[in-house]
Order: structure tokens, then sequence, then C-alpha cells
């Protein structure tokens, strides 16, 4: 091509074969979806990219990370929310069909306004044929990828139509999550609207109290925010309100996260005795880790007992 006979030949300083060689050196971590350029060829395109280096074991997520959970019936548009969100047009799979086309979680790491961010889109709830264990199985999947807790649950319906059907399968999830617990964690995001949250609010505060609707929102302290995932530039506004409703449940949460403590089997082996005193706890010091079994993550705690020897939470 013209433009590369322009270029001195250490590309490296020519931002235009620079640009141009980007995006096929750099590659996506396959889980996280974020920018990796460790199958990078071309070691001077890695060594200025912004990508990260290395391949990152999803489980393992940094400490300061927030996360973030989608759920809502298939065709809502969770998919499209959780592309909103990390700023990408295609990072998840979007379909104008009424049949799922996420059949386990996904996950994509990003970063907003100087915070990391992880966003998990769940499988559309709603589908007949698939037998409610497995529905859980699935959504409790999303735990193993927020070994730091998790920020904020987002409720995803769409405008106008929220049937008694999608009411009790919202609730169903929710109550997979944990119930009243994950609730405190929880917003609605009301997708194809531009309007401002106070007036979609308003809206839903107008419809008779049985609404089904209405329940959700109450249910969830009357969080709800409006959500465009196509027309910009009402997609921009949508991520920055998104992101700013995360942070408040988080602050009204006391910077607290979620925890799903019931997900995780705990047996206790003591060597020797098999009670543990209030002054066996105050001198003990734990740790935690992650590990994994049969490709399981299994917390594992380790507690050493200077009274007792070594004790082992698994
Ligand atoms: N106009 C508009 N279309 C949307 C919006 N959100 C989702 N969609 C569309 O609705 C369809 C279903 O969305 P998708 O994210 O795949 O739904 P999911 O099954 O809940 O993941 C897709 O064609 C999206 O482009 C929105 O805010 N505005
Ligand atoms: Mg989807």
């Amino acid at each position: 091509m013209a433009w590369r006979g322009l270029c001195p030949p250490a590309a490296a300083v020519c931002s235009l074969c620079f640009a141009r060689l980007r995006p096929t050196l750099n590659s996506t971590d396959p889980i996280t979806g974020e920018a990796t350029s460790a199958e990078s060829k071309n070691a001077t395109a890695a060594a200025y990219s912004r990508a990260k280096l290395f391949r990152r074991d999803p489980y393992t997520v940094e400490r300061q990370r927030k996360v973030c959970v989608l759920i809502g019936m298939t065709g809502v548009g969770k998919s499209a929310t959780a592309n909103t969100l990390c700023g990408a047009k295609r990072a998840f799979e979007t379909s104008s069909s009424v049949v799922s086309v996420t059949s386990a979680v996904r996950i994509r790491d990003y970063s907003f306004a100087g915070s990391r961010w992880r966003v998990i889109d769940t499988p559309g709830l709603g589908d007949t044929n698939k037998p409610y264990e497995e529905t859980k199985r699935e959504l409790l999947q999303a735990f193993h990828y927020a070994p730091h807790g998790i920020v904020c649950f987002v409720v995803v319906v769409p405008k106008g139509r929220f049937t008694a059907e999608m009411e009790q399968r919202v609730r169903e999830a929710l109550d997979i999550f944990g119930g009243e617990a994950a609730i405190r964690h929880t917003l609605i995001a009301v997708t194809r609207v531009q309007d401002a949250p106070e007036k979609v609010l308003d809206d839903i505060m107008r419809l008779p109290p049985d609404h089904t609707l209405r329940r959700l929102c109450e249910l969830v302290g009357q969080r709800v925010l409006p959500v465009e995932n196509v027309k910009e530039p009402a997609v921009a506004v949508s991520r920055l309100l998104l992101h700013r409703g995360m942070d408040e449940v988080l602050e009204m949460n006391g910077e607290e996260r979620y925890f799903h403590t019931a997900s995780m089997p705990v047996s206790v082996s003591l060597s020797g005795r098999t009670e543990l005193t209030a002054e066996d706890l105050l001198q003990s010091r734990c740790s935690t880790a992650w590990s994994r079994e049969n490709g399981t993550p299994r917390l594992v705690i380790s507690c050493d007992f200077p009274r007792l020897g070594e004790v082992v939470n698994r």
C-alpha cells in the first residue's frame, strides 16, 4: 500500500503503520474478553500497545475490580446492556430472536472512569424447556467469576411489556442469588428508554399497585434506570447512568459487596480436638486462596491455630 512506503524501516516510530498493525496483532482473552497481546507476533506492537500482556485466570480477578451481574428474560436486552456497560458494540452477542443465544454466563473485563469493572451476562430466564435446577446451576456460576463479591445485580426489563411470568422468573432468579440480601444490591434497567430516571420511576409508580413492574420496582427499593443500548448518543448517557447507579448501590450498602456464602460447601477437619474455643479463634490467623478441583473453583480458607495445630476449612 502507498502509505507503507512513507514509513521509516523502524515501524515502531510510525504511528500510521502501528495503528494499521494493531487490530490484527492484538487478540482478546477468550474468557474475560479483555484485550491481550499475548499472541502478538510483533514485539514492538505489543510493547507499545496498552493491552494486557498475559492471559488471566478468570477466577482470580483483582480485588478492586467491581463485578456486576445482568439478569432477565431472553430478548429483553441483557447482552446489549452488557455491551453498553463495557463500551463495545459486539463484546456480547445480541439477537432479535426469542431463542436465547447465551447458554452459560459470559464475562468481560473493562475500565470505566478510572475504575476496573467486570460484567457478567447470564443466560436468559424463561426457557420453558430448561429445568429449574439447570437454570439455578447456570446462574450460580456467576459467583465463580466474582470471588471478591458482587457490587450490583442489574435486572434488565423491556419497556412496556412486563408479564406476571416475567416477574415470577426474575423473582426466582433473585431467590437463587440469595433473596433479600441480594435484592439490597439490585437495580432495574428498563431498556429502549431515553427518558430521565425520575420520569421512568414516576411512570412506574403511577401504575396500579398490583402491576407486576411496580411490584418489582418496590421490591428493589425503587432503584430504576432508563437504558438505551442502540441509539447514539443515548448509549453513552446510559453507560454513565448505569455505572453511577451501580456505584450508588455499593455506597448504599456501606461499600460492602455481596457474597453468597451458602453456595460454598464448608467442611472442617480438626486435628485432635473437636471444638474451637473463643480463645482459639482470637489467636487464629486465616488466609484465603482459590484453587480448582476438576474444573470447579473452590475457596480454601486456611487457618493457623497456635494452640491447636493447623486446621483447614474447605
Ligand atoms: N432500540 C433498542 N434495541 C435494543 C435495546 N436493547 C436491546 N435491543 C435489541 O433487542 C434485541 C435483543 O437484545 P439482546 O441483548 O440480545 O437480549 P438478551 O436476550 O436479553 O441478551 C437485539 O436485537 C437488541 O439490539 C435498546 O435499548 N434499544
Ligand atoms: Mg443475551
